[in-house]
């Protein structure tokens, strides 16, 4: 086939995968639903059909393994997430899963002989969406779980842990799933850009420098809740208020920062809620990311402190809780130069950015050299249903990590 059919192919499937979701109406397939399990059927087949020696693990990644015939090989992963945010787009974490078994099955077809091992990992929890946890898969194979985790409850109170044994992993097996960080020969993450600089520049692949860091929190503001027909307004402690109030302190600091800082507040839980009943309790979850480390933790305690200044006009008490902090993380840069020069061989400018959206190369970063190619999608538009590829960006890529694989293989006969 050649890179156009290819491409085809890999957009086929991404449709085929983008159909099996939690709701008839749209794509939604969180870690662990039915969906999310069928969804791992699906490509654990795609897999064993490509001849890999397929298996998912403990965690609910889908792995496929294609071994180096040189003893004693380390592995290049190639990977991305499956799972998906709600009411999400197709391609965000798919793509690069669907690309990457595009690229090993053609390799397999030149019956050429890598002097290293690929391993393709679905990655099972990127977007965090049922815990508010992320990067439970990636952080499975780098070792760096954290079993504090398994006790986390969703929205219906089910613990992580019993989610886990749900899809039938064995929790005491999770350390088992790591790859030795002496294995590790490095990683590559296709992944759309979701922002509009490639679509804007016309410009259909990029390098990606690296990732910006990102920090999870609960805020849970504590006022009394109350009959709204009766309680004087000034005599409320109204909850609901005082995170309207935070939650647009959270904007104005963002707008004050030009962009070298981004901060969301993207979840509003009234407890109890009803509108005859002035809010009591409510929890808002707070997403801060920078490339400046210095900058995110500056962000961290001037929220939280503005979040305590607005409960103490009030006369509430508000709870702020840490739920994950990912550093910024710098792609590797000889990784990267083999990849701006498979992006020259295949006839294109070579374009650096940086990722505002985190990926799992965020965790991989830890234990091995990671790079990144961004694929252009329509007006940056992700986490949304009209999310879209051209089919001959993705052509393009396919063209790209090609040269970038067997340049890769190129300077590892050498060594
Ligand atoms: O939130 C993110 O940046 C990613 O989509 N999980
Ligand atoms: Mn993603
Ligand atoms: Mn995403």
């Amino acid at each position: 086939m050649d890179h156009a059919q290819r491409a085809n192919a890999v957009m086929s499937r991404i449709h085929e995968l983008a159909c099996i979701s939690e709701d008839p109406h749209c794509v939604t397939r969180t870690f662990g639903s039915s969906a999310f399990i069928s969804g791992c059927s699906k490509v654990l087949k795609w897999m064993q059909e490509a001849g890999l020696q397929a298996r998912i693990d403990n965690i609910g990644n889908v792995r496929g393994r294609w071994p180096s015939t040189q003893p004693n090989a380390r592995t290049l992963v190639i990977a991305s997430h499956i799972d998906t945010v709600k009411n999400a787009g197709k391609f965000d974490g798919p793509l690069g899963v669907i690309m990457g078994l595009d690229l090993i099955t053609h390799l397999q077809q030149e019956r050429i002989n890598l002097p290293f091992n690929i391993e393709l990992i679905a990655f099972s929890d990127e977007e965090g969406v049922r815990f508010h946890t992320t990067y439970l898969g990636s952080t499975a194979i780098t070792g760096k779980f954290n079993s504090a985790l398994l006790d986390k409850t969703d929205s219906a109170g089910i613990t992580l842990r019993n989610a886990i044994k749900t899809m039938g992993g064995d929790v005491d097996q999770l350390a088992a799933d790591a790859i030795p960080e002496d294995e590790w020969l490095g990683y590559y993450e296709i992944h759309i850009e979701q922002g509009p600089v490639l679509y804007e520049q016309h410009i259909p692949v990029a390098v990606v420098q690296g990732i910006a860091g990102q920090h999870r929190i609960r805020v849970r503001f504590h006022g009394m809740g109350g009959h709204a027909g009766t309680v004087p307004m000034e005599m409320r402690k109204d909850a609901l208020c005082a995170a309207a109030e935070f939650i647009l302190a959270v904007e104005r600091f963002g707008l004050e920062h030009n962009n070298d800082l981004v901060a969301t507040v993207g979840t509003v839980d009234v407890k109890d809620a009803a509108s005859n009943v002035i809010p009591g309790e409510v929890t808002c979850t707070l997403d801060v990311r920078s490339t400046d480390q210095v900058l995110l933790k500056k962000a961290r305690r001037y929220l939280k402190d503005i979040a305590s200044q607005i409960c103490a006009e009030r006369q509430l008490t508000a709870d702020w809780d840490i739920i994950q902090k990912a550093k910024p993380v710098e792609c590797d840069t000889a990784l990267s130069h083999l990849l701006a020069q498979g992006i020259t061989a295949a006839g294109y400018n070579v374009k650096n950015l940086v990722s505002g959206a985190g990926h799992d190369a965020v965790m991989v970063g830890a234990v091995a050299p990671v790079c990144m190619l961004f694929v252009r999608c329509y007006k940056g538009i992700s986490h949304h249903p009209e999310e879209n590829v051209e089919v001959a960006d993705i052509a393009a890529a396919i063209q790209v990590s090609a040269h970038f694989i067997h340049r890769l293989a190129e300077v590892y006969k050498k060594r």
